[in-house]
């Protein structure tokens, strides 16, 4: 129950992510059981892309509401410039993929007057997604619809619909499973216009305290992302506005779309396999406001290798690869089976050889395995490295050395595999 248990936690609190499987100790995480990098938000020093920004074309006026006190009366609207241009004046889509903690006040908003946006993530690679929380400084929207792509874009899934009148939007009964598309369900917990301010928007990939392990085929398909997008499809107006319409000659301009926090929580696939993630190929930085990018290549750990520890590590192939087990903790780790001490001088293969000098090579093998292996092969290793061993400045162009085979492995070979 190791890593569903944290992914449950996480779903409802950052404190969660720092037990078990995802836990910080003085033990590697890896260490003999399923591991995983650390849980973040996944658009965080990522681009998301919008339709509109306000301001786009040159300086636009707008006015918002704050929230009605405790006895529900209405502030007046508050009314402001923006102007996509000039740094103080705008409110771009990385105001709301910036930190909520050290940026709580940014956000982004649309142009004046849309009907729908739409806002996109692209992530560079696959991701587990886990949660989504959006924070919007406009009341929410009236229509929503969250989908995700596994393949970068080319198909999506319908995860949830939002509506405040479900079947007047999208022609399906609150909360009855399966009625959309993709089998998605339509939810009004998250769409009334109260609060004009600060309302949240959340969804859960997995529901609460499954049974289902995350590294498993069912699981991933689940949490696998490469895309998320969001449909605004419906503005809805602060309720407070009712009261300004009554004394105003003429309407303010509040048809806008504006998010403080878009927070899509997750972290790198690597199939229960690695601890610490690198920027994967196609990651494109942007303006740097965080250090808490969620990479995507995994470092590998358990004998695996590959971006997401898909595969076992050259020499590492003597049983299938697989996942680890998010409910057992078993870390399923890719192993050699080669028994380092029945091994001979005279019968030793060129693999097992190999094996050996890995093993030899490697942290975290104890001194005494080490002296078994190189009792049996070491004079064999030897001999290729004196053989192997002419100083550098001996060679000229028209002397090669022999080609890299597995028969004039170094005694001082390292694996270059990640462990
Ligand atoms: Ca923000």
């Amino acid at each position: 129950m190791l890593v569903l248990f944290v992914i449950g936690v996480a779903m409802l609190s950052d404190a969660g992510l720092s037990v078990e499987v995802f836990r910080a100790g003085v033990a590697p995480r890896c260490e003999s059981r399923a591991c995983n990098p650390r849980m973040g938000n996944l658009a965080l020093g990522r681009r998301v892309l919008t339709q509109t920004v306000c301001g786009n074309n040159g300086t636009e006026l707008y006015c918002s509401y704050s929230d009605p006190n405790t006895n529900l009366a209405c502030s007046a609207a508050k009314c402001a410039k923006c102007n996509a241009g000039l740094p103080l004046l705008s409110h771009l889509a990385s105001g709301m993929s910036d930190s909520s903690f050290r940026h709580p006040n940014t956000w982004w908003q649309s142009a004046e007057g849309v009907e729908s946006e739409t806002v996109q993530l692209d992530l560079e690679a696959e991701f587990y997604f886990t949660h989504l929380i959006v924070v919007f400084r406009s009341p929410r929207p009236a229509a929503m619809t969250l989908e995700r792509s596994q393949d970068f874009g080319r198909t999506w899934k319908m995860l949830q619909y939002y509506a405040s009148n479900c079947s007047a939007a999208f022609g399906l009964e609150e909360g009855k499973a399966g009625g959309g598309q993709d089998g998605a369900s339509c939810t009004s917990k998250y769409s009334a216009a109260y609060p004009c301010n600060r309302g949240e928007v959340i969804y859960r990939t997995l529901p609460k305290w499954e049974s289902l392990d995350p590294f498993g085929e069912e699981g991933q398909q689940q949490l696998r992302v490469t895309n998320v997008r969001i449909r605004l499809l419906k503005h809805q107006p602060c309720p407070c506005q009712a009261k300004d319409l009554a004394s105003a000659h003429e309407a303010l301009p509040t048809q806008h779309f504006a998010i403080y926090d878009l927070i899509v929580k997750g972290s790198c696939f690597c199939n229960g396999h690695a601890e610490q993630c690198v920027p994967a190929p196609g990651y494109q930085p942007i303006r740097d406001r965080t250090n808490h990018v969620v990479h995507g290549k995994c470092v590998c750990r358990h004998n695996t290798a590959g971006d997401h520890c898909e595969r076992c590590a050259p020499l590492y192939n003597d049983r299938p690869w697989q996942p680890a087990d998010g409910l057992t903790g078993a870390p399923q780790e890719c192993r050699t089976d080669v028994s380092i001490s029945s091994l001979s001088h005279q019968s030793a293969s060129v693999t097992d050889t190999l094996r050996a000098a890995t093993l030899i090579g490697r942290r975290g093998v104890s001194l005494a395995s080490k002296a078994a292996a190189c009792a049996t092969v070491c004079t064999t290793l030897k001999d290729v490295s004196v053989r192997d061993a002419k100083p550098a400045s001996t060679e000229t162009p028209s002397v090669r050395r022999p080609p890299l085979t597995p028969a004039n492995v170094r005694y001082d070979h390292t694996p270059t595999h990640s462990s």
